[in-house]
């Protein structure tokens, strides 16, 4: 077996309260050997590629480098977050593009090429992740780097006529085609990218899913991501000595508890899900004092100045919605704005009644997935899900929703409140089932199997002809 070497922008570090992307990657490392590598979490008034920290755990190291608060605002805050994330996530109107955030996009990456050349060995497999990494392949075979490697996109690829109004939409499809293998989370996504490529003639299909482009080969696909299913649905059933979820359960003093959890981000649809709530309790006057929205929202990336309105803005809402419908004895939203042990947040989805998962756009979605593994089977809750979620494609007992209609919104939360048992049982069975089977381990081994057969491309490299222009 190759030794695997794994590239995102964050390495979790041993501080950090792994999830289970972190948890299956580390396994996978951990059993193969091999070496992760990515930004530190640091800034530096310099960057060096040859300053590399290595942290070795066992047989995995972790290799990390430091960035410049240049690259930062340019690369991580710029374009990555504030072109790429909501372009990718349909939202032209707060794409804000600009040359200079490019220039360091391709940058820090060709920054993070050089540092990691030096570590790659000839039989290495390479697995980068996200959209903050999309050029790395091309860097690296720039670089004489020759070593299979496969990309997985976490969030959606957007139809032709959303990609093309980013300006350097050629580049970055021509940077994929770099890699053997580039994923995506659903058919859809894979359809879009398809369509871009043979849209404006960047290349031509020469197989099922594989195709030529630019004259490299390359082969694509979809690879949903799974969840620690076995995993989850411990937790949760041992949930109940969990201080908070205790704490939870004494307060709700048997109303109906309905659960949204997302980090906060405008493509969560966090707003028009608070309006929805609202609009339900205001055409369903009798569920004053009946029922409690319980909305978790850490922050994030507060230093984008969108996710910094937004904060406002979500929580006057909720605010408002507050005072409209509250009374003394009933806050119908408790909205928090905190990070949540998986212990306790497992406990928290079993306790609901109804998961609210509502994305104006979402690459999978895995909130949707720990709520169903999380529920009791003789019991379980509903889940509401938007259309506009990968997760969707695969959750076919869950109540499908469009965001975006408040009403139709309104009314499916009191379809799903008021659910018989047996219709909930046999709606969460078959969810259930396909999360067991596939869970996040044969994800990933899905992908590096995958990976290891395509065939290398001996084809005209990328790089060669991006310099011969
Ligand atoms: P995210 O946009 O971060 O991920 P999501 O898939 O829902 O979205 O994952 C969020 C994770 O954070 C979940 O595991 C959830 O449990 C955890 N989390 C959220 N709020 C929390 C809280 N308050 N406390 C503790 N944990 C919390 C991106 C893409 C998704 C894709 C994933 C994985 O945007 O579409 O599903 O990557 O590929």
């Amino acid at each position: 077996m190759s030794r695997l070497v794994v590239v995102s922008n964050r390495v979790p570090s041993a501080k950090d309260s792994a999830g289970g992307l972190a948890v299956a990657l580390g396994a996978a490392l951990a059993e193969r050997g091999g070496l992760w590598f990515g930004w530190s979490g640091e800034t530096s008034g310099e960057r060096e590629a040859d300053r590399v920290h290595i942290r070795t755990e066992g047989n995995v190291d972790y290799a990390l480098v430091d960035l410049t608060q240049r690259d930062l605002d340019e690369y991580y805050s710029g374009f990555a977050n504030r072109a790429l994330w909501p372009l990718f996530h349909y939202r032209l109107d707060l794409t804000d593009f600009s040359r200079k955030d490019l220039a360091g996009y391709f940058r820090v990456n060709r920054f993070f090429a050089r540092a990691l050349a030096k570590l790659i060995q000839p039989d290495d497999i390479v697995w980068v992740h996200d959209y903050h990494l999309i050029p790395l392949a091309s860097e690296l075979r720039q670089l004489g780097v020759r070593n299979r490697m496969g990309f997985f996109l976490h969030i959606p690829w957007p139809p032709p006529d959303v990609l093309f109004a980013l300006p350097p939409h050629e580049e970055l499809v021509r940077s994929l085609a770099s890699y053997d293998l580039v994923g995506f989370q659903t058919a859809y996504d894979v359809e879009n990218f398809a369509a871009c490529v043979v849209r404006e003639g960047m290349g031509r299909r020469v197989g099922d899913q594989i195709y030529d482009t630019y004259g490299r080969v390359f082969r694509m696909g979809a690879f949903p991501i799974g969840i620690e299913t076995a995993a989850f649905a411990k937790l949760a059933s041992e949930s109940g000595k969990d201080d908070l979820v205790r704490r939870l359960e004494t307060s709700l003093e048997s109303r109906k508890l309905i659960v949204g959890v997302d980090r906060l981000d405008y493509s969560k649809g966090i707003g028009q899900r608070i309006e929805a709530f609202s609009r339900f309790i205001e055409t369903n006057p009798d569920q004053k004092g009946q029922v409690v929205f319980l909305q978790v929202t850490p922050k994030s990336r507060s230093e984008v100045p969108e996710y910094a309105d937004m904060q406002r803005e979500v929580a006057e809402l909720a605010g408002r919605v507050n005072g409209a419908l509250g009374d003394v004895d009933w806050t119908p939203i408790r909205y928090i704005n905190r990070t949540i042990g998986r212990g306790a947040l497992a406990g928290i989805y079993r306790m609901a009644d109804v998961g609210l998962i509502t994305p104006l756009r979402d690459g999978m979605n895995l909130v949707a997935k720990e709520y169903v593994a999380s529920q009791n089977a003789d019991d379980p809750g509903v889940l509401v899900l938007s259309r506009f979620a990968g997760a969707a494609r695969e959750l076919d007992g869950a109540l499908l929703v469009n965001p975006y209609d408040i009403d139709d919104v309104a009314n499916v939360i009191g379809r799903a409140i008021t659910m018989p048992r047996e219709e909930r049982v046999a709606r969460w069975r078959g969810m259930y089932a396909r999360l067991h089977r596939y869970d996040i381990n044969r994800w990933l081994e899905t992908f590096l199997d995958t990976l290891n057969k395509v065939e290398p491309a001996p084809s005209v490299d990328t790089g060669a002809l991006a310099a011969a222009g």
